[in-house]
């Protein structure tokens, strides 16, 4: 055969049919999804490394009889579409859908098998449908709520963020700094969910150790003691209590002041240096934590003072900045002899320092005590071991809960509230009498008025008139829409449940949610530890609890790939430079367009900015989607980074080309035993490697297989070593991985009905030991029998097995071996 491969034809003959493969609905359901995209423009090698990780196991699951799930859709909503209609003018609604409509093409072109006919968008109404009817069913349950909260509030988008979208003190998408500001907010009750997501954790086996840990740190549980103090006002009337969290209850009588965070609501009440304190809360609010503790302690009186609950004395309440916000209460009782900071405190404010546990001085402090170490000053509790005063305090103080054990959770509840006009409406209306009521079900989907204006600051949806004013569904009297969006996070929460439902479905479908749910292998980026993968582990927890599904967790087995890097040029004059600008000679690279040396960085993430990008159309374009795919996955552990550059990928193709012809050859009747055996044994290797998604070492295989075959063809003069029965197997084990290749090549040879349906090879029977040899055994040049030896033996195993045999016992054993000659798979002459 002497079929030239051609990949711009053969792909072209099979990207319909790769697009539409029939599933095999009698298999076990098996769900293999990757996070889907966000509609930026174009398709970068990013998320082809993303996608083709999934499609290889989706291949190879689908031959291997399984009823394979592998579905695409795009996370629609957000503020990049939102971002280009002010500045170009385009509605993000064309924006996006033109995205769209060039990102689905070039994944076709690319030869993924996805379920296209499931294809969805966050932005369809089905989808805003289901999730509004959800947002109502968790409002019912009490587990979306709105609450006035300190915000962080990014001023270069002109929006809310979440805590997990605040990186170092800075918006996770603009880079700018956080501000706080207060604002009515809709919030999700994910605390209430803390012990659940925790628990949870240790049923995710198949998670990443690390991506567990960082949830595990996220959610943040820890132990202590609440202690509440009775708050008293200038006049010494009582006007609240104050809780504190403390992780040294025994220290309560060493106290000297009381401290809270200089936003802590208790400075409402605060009568002496109010501005001095408000002045420091904006200070706080816009430095990292991390700074805070270091910084020097700042503090002032507020005034309140505070009543000890064993002694009853009096203390002040100061606010601290070495008090945060966001940890334990928001408020410490200060012991200086026993904690360094109080200690710092305490010296800067003239605060009195009492010691209360042996060891301890009014003179320096005295943290690091033991629990063996006994109390003083302490009243009843004097004499008593630390661990002893910690028992009695829980105890003594049971009737009234003064001080109780307390756990607590770094997690704070998600805000879903987003002042933007691309986003998910919420189905709720304001009504001046009613409230926050919801829209009627059978009004929904709410969805976005198309006519806005994108010229005015802030939200866009707060100026449609028409869209904002409505009557309220109860009372019938005029009342407002809510204006907020839900954050983009909601939407991709609880998309792969929607995935399992027809196209256009205005509700789950339960059946095959719990047909094909949870997802066996979700693929996507590390930067998901948290934020994505924590949500849609609470979606799934929350919607189960409401009955509505049962599925605690949704992802069995994650999978976190690593990034695309490639090197990075710069001219002299130090502007970065596209690959295709430069051009690689002996003594470096050189930019095309002056000829001048460039400057060469080690490869980095690619990324638009750096310019050190290839383009996957252009990849397919000129090498094809096969080579393509073959080189994404081949040299790097798909979960370790990976180095596109060109020359791999000419390396790649040149392969390809050497591939085919090796298997374009026609294949002969038995083939050659010692070639197809080793090619199987590879083969089963290769499977071995799919299974552990080693996918580097699987193509490695592919290059020993090819070796073989090569090694095989000069053998046997130019022909084919291969049986038919092998060659089969081969191109069905390489058809995730090069689709279109394979498929060209089972109609070349022949083959029976279409690739894609073929059945994946079994390859338990087959085992390492070699194709066996009937090995001469000559006396001096005489045959006299055969020996069964394995094929490649070294002469002393041979002389082993020889000697184990019956030609031994009836030509040899009396006789006085004089020499051996041992030629390897041909013969062995013994001279006697
Ligand atoms: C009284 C006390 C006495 C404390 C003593 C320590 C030593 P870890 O152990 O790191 O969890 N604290 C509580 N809430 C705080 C907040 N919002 N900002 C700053 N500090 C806060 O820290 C727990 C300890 O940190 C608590 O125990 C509290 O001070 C302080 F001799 O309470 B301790
Ligand atoms: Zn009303």
């Amino acid at each position: 055969m002497t079929a030239e491969y051609n990949h711009r034809v053969i792909e072209k003959k099979f990207l319909v049919r790769r697009q539409d493969i029939p599933p095999r609905p009698d298999g076990k359901p098996y769900y293999v999804l990757e996070m889907f995209p966000y509609p930026s423009g174009k398709i970068h090698m990013g998320h082809v490394r993303n996608y083709m990780i999934g499609d290889v196991i989706a291949g190879y699951k689908h031959l291997s009889g399984f009823n394979v799930f592998h579905p695409i859709g795009w996370d629609a909503f957000g503020l990049p579409a939102e971002n280009a209609a002010r500045e170009r003018g385009a509605h993000p609604e064309t924006w996006t859908n033109d995205n769209i409509a060039v990102m689905r093409e070039q994944l076709k072109k690319i030869g993924f098998m996805f379920n296209w006919k499931r294809e969805l968008k966050t932005i369809d109404p089905d989808y805003i449908k289901v999730q509004q009817t959800l947002f109502i069913q968790l409002l019912k349950a009490d587990l979306i709520y709105r609450a006035e909260a300190t915000v962080n509030w990014d001023p270069v988008d002109e929006t809310v963020l979440a805590n997990e979208q605040v990186i170092d003190g800075r918006g996770w998408r603009s880079g700018a700094k956080v501000e706080k500001k207060a604002l009515e907010q809709w919030f999700v009750r994910i605390t209430d969910f803390c012990d659940e997501l925790l628990e949870g954790l240790d049923t995710l086996k198949e998670w990443p150790q690390k991506v567990v840990q960082m949830q595990n740190k996220w959610i943040g549980k820890y132990t202590g003691y609440d202690i509440d103090f009775e708050v008293r006002d200038a006049d010494n009337t009582a006007i609240g209590r104050l809780t504190v969290f403390t992780t040294k209850p025994e220290t309560l009588f060493g106290l000297s002041y009381v401290a809270v965070a200089a936003n802590h609501a208790m400075i409402e009440h605060a009568v002496k240096h109010k501005s001095e304190i408000q002045k420091l809360a904006g200070e706080v609010a816009t430095r990292d934590q991390d700074a805070v503790e270091n910084e020097e302690k700042i503090g002032f009186d507020t005034g309140l003072t505070i009543i000890h609950p064993i002694t009853g004395e009096k203390f002040p309440l100061f606010a601290a900045n070495y008090v945060l916000s966001g940890y334990g209460s928001g408020a410490v009782f200060g012991c200086p002899a026993h904690d360094t900071r109080d200690f710092d405190f305490a010296c800067q404010y003239d605060l009195p320092i009492k010691p209360v546990i042996t060891g301890g001085t009014a003179e320096a402090c005295f943290p690091d005590y033991e629990d063996t170490d006994l109390l003083i000053n302490s009243g009843d509790y004097t004499g008593l071991t630390v661990t002893q005063a910690r028992e009695k305090l829980v105890a003594g103080q049971e009737t009234e809960s003064a001080i109780r054990v307390s756990t607590r959770f770094r997690l704070r509840d998600w805000g879903v509230s987003r002042q933007r006009y691309w986003g998910g409406p919420i189905p709720i209306i304001k009504c001046p009498d009613c409230g926050d009521v919801h829209v009627p079900e059978a009004d929904l989907p709410v969805l976005l008025p198309k006519n806005v204006d994108f010229t005015k600051p802030g939200n866009p949806l707060t100026y449609v008139e028409e869209w904002v004013n409505v009557a309220c569904p109860q009372c019938g009297k005029p009342a407002k829409r809510e204006t907020d969006t839900l954050d983009t996070f909601v939407d991709s929460s609880w998309y792969y449940l929607k995935y399992l439902g027809e196209q256009g479905a205005e509700a789950l479908d339960v059946e095959a949610i719990k047909k094909f749910a949870p997802v066996d292998l979700y693929i996507g980026g590390i930067e998901h530890a948290v934020l994505h993968l924590l949500y849609s582990r609470f979606f799934s927890r929350a919607l189960t609890r409401l009955d509505l599904i049962d599925l605690p967790e949704p992802f069995k087995r994650l999978f976190t790939q690593g990034m695309v890097c490639h090197e990075t040029y710069k001219s002299a004059e130090g502007k970065y430079l596209f690959p295709d600008d430069v051009r690689k000679e002996s003594g470096g690279h050189i930019e095309i367009a002056t000829g001048q040396p460039v400057l060469t960085e080690p490869p980095i993430k690619m990324s638009k900015s750096k310019k050190n990008v290839a383009d996957p159309d252009e990849a397919v374009e000129t090498y094809g989607a096969d080579t393509v795919r073959f080189f994404i996955i081949s040299d790097s552990p798909p979960e370790k980074d990976m180095i596109w550059s060109n020359e791999g990928i000419v390396a790649v193709h040149k392969f390809i080309q050497k591939l085919w012809r090796v298997l374009a050859l026609e294949p002969y009747e038995k083939g050659d035993e010692t070639v197809c055996q080793d090619v199987l044994v590879k083969l089963k290797a290769y499977q071995e490697y799919l299974d552990e998604l080693l996918l580097n070492k699987a193509i490695a295989k592919i290059y020993e297989i090819y070796n073989t075959l090569q090694d095989g063809v000069k053998k046997n003069n130019g022909k084919s070593p291969l049986s038919k029965a092998v060659l089969e197997k081969i191109l069905i084990c390489l058809y995730p991985i090069t689709p279109f290749f394979t498929a060209e090549l089972w109609g070349l040879h022949g083959l029976k009905g279409d690739i894609f349906a073929a059945q994946w090879p079994d390859f338990s029977g087959v085992s390492e030991a070699r194709a066996e040899i009937q090995l001469p055994v000559q006396i001096c040049g005489k045959t006299r029998g055969l020996v069964p030896v394995p094929a490649d033996s070294e002469e002393a195993h041979v002389i082993a097995l020889v000697e184990k045999s019956d030609v031994y016992d009836r030509y040899l054993r009396a006789e006085a071996i004089k020499k051996v000659i041992y030629v390897k798979n041909k013969i062995i002459n013994y001279v006697v």
